[in-house]
């Protein structure tokens, strides 16, 4: 049986968008239900996944670490000093003021979909490097977008860390990187980071770990939702369901139905049979070929690439 929820889930009014309202509530209707993966960054998932960054389990973020902090001279070299960094989904800003030091860029532009958490980052960052200039954007990356004018058009360096592409299907990265193209200037480029395809089970131990912030993570969308469209999810009755789909080259994230339910929000309801999953994010993995294809269907020409020992994971250098 399941324990009673400490406070029963009663509907509450939605603090969406009406767009944000009706794009959360087709992917719930939809045969197979599904989320897009930025709804589970919200103030409190972001703080998450954080965490989860410092988890043994999660190895992306130390190994991307590593490979900047040994090859850093050779990747400042490549990108060049004085430029406009712009940090697409910045989070807290720690990776790419880590570089700062190598990059010295002339100005710098955080861009995430999460203000409040943006900002606070930001702050923090203005203190420790009063010399560069900083512009902080939040933006929504997932549709066309153009930057303003405030982004000096000289020599803009985008900055994608991280493994964040991986929440794209390829042909949707591709077309987020022919966006990220169309707002680079002349001599731009592209500094990005990408997760590569490994053993089955470590890649199941990052998205499943032992303590459950992972869990807690994709648990949390469900808090989210229920503020964005006013729905009743119990987050008690479902669970975190995490694998790698060798077939599509992914790791999925579910969430599990613990027993029947009905969820409803102000226009409507669904039924989800015990078991019945809704998909919440894909986090594809690439080999550096491939990722150099899907690079170059972007228009972006990849020019060089380190990885770590392992041959985990991948930073990689384009001219656009
Ligand atoms: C942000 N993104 C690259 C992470 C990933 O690995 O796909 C999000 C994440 N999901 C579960 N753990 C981490």
């Amino acid at each position: 049986a399941l324990p009673p929820s400490a406070a029963p889930a009663l509907p509450c009014t939605a603090h969406g968008d009406p767009a944000t309202v009706a794009e959360i509530t087709r992917g719930l209707l939809a045969r197979q239900a599904a989320t897009s993966p930025k709804y589970l960054y919200d103030s409190l998932g972001s703080r998450l996944f954080e965490a989860i960054c410092e988890l043994p389990e999660y190895y992306p973020t130390r190994t991307e670490a590593a490979i900047f902090a040994r090859h850093g001279e050779d990747i400042a070299r490549r990108v060049g000093t004085g430029a406009t960094l712009i940090d697409l989904g910045a989070g807290n800003c720690a990776k790419a003021a880590s570089l700062f030091p190598l990059l010295r860029p002339k100005q710098y532009v955080p861009i995430d979909i999460s203000r409040e958490f943006l900002n606070e980052a930001v702050g923090r960052l203005r203190q420790r490097f009063p010399d560069i200039a900083m512009n902080a954007l939040a933006l929504d990356l997932s549709g066309p977008f153009m930057l303003p004018a405030e982004v000096a058009p000289q020599r803009r360096v985008f900055f994608y860390p991280g493994s964040s592409i991986g929440n794209f299907a390829p042909h949707e990265a591709i077309a987020f990187l022919r966006r990220v193209r169309e707002n680079a200037s002349h001599y731009g480029g592209l500094l990005i980071g990408v997760d590569l395809i490994k053993d089955a089970a470590v890649l199941d131990a990052a998205y499943d770990d032992a303590i459950g912030v992972t869990a807690a993570f994709n648990l949390n969308m469900l808090r989210h939702l229920n503020h964005l469209i006013g729905s009743d999810f119990d987050v008690r009755q479902w669970q975190h369901v995490a694998f790698f789909n060798a077939e599509e080259s992914r790791v999925e994230m579910h969430l599990e139905a613990r027993t029947a339910l009905t969820v409803r929000w102000p226009e409507g309801e669904r039924h989800f049979a015990r078991g019945e999953r809704i998909h919440t994010e894909d986090s594809y993995k690439y080999t550096r070929d491939s990722f150099a294809d899907l690079l170059a269907q972007a228009g972006f020409h990849a020019d060089d690439v380190w990885t770590d020992t392992a041959g985990w994971f991948a930073v990689m250098h384009a001219r656009a």
